[in-house]
């Protein structure tokens, strides 16, 4: 039974009470548009299970945790990003900007990237 925290915003999105638009969804995972996206592409891959970042997803479940990163492949083909390439990003801590506090991983892509991040 995966849990949930009704005070977490994600939670509520894989529940349907906040509204989001929701490109794929399995019985473990959703993927839906980031609100400020910070690419052409910017899609958020979320457990539905609430742990508060992806470190614990791993712990709790690596399985779960493994199947984002098949889900984020997955949709960036979808979307068309597959071929030219795409940046996952987890930001894990308030010291990264993780600023919600469910488990995620960022699909961005459709533009050229730079490195080191800011
Ligand atoms: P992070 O800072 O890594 O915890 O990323 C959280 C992301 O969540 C951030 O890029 C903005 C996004 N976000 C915040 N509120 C909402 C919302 O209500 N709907 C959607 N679709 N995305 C949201």
């Amino acid at each position: 039974m995966a849990s949930s925290d009704p005070d977490c915003l994600f939670c509520k999105i894989v529940a349907g009470v906040v509204p989001a638009d929701i490109v794929a969804r399995t019985d473990t995972a959703v993927a839906f548009r980031d609100i400020d996206p910070q690419a052409p592409t910017h899609i958020l891959i979320v457990p539905v299970d609430h742990q508060p970042n992806v470190a614990a997803t791993a712990a709790a479940n690596p399985a779960l945790a493994g199947s984002l990163f098949s889900m984020a492949d997955s949709v960036a083909r979808t979307e068309g990003i597959g071929e030219r390439g795409y940046r996952l990003v987890a930001n894990t801590g308030a010291g990264a900007q993780q600023s919600v506090f469910h488990a995620h991983l960022h699909l961005l892509g459709g533009r050229s990237f730079t490195w080191p991040p800011g």
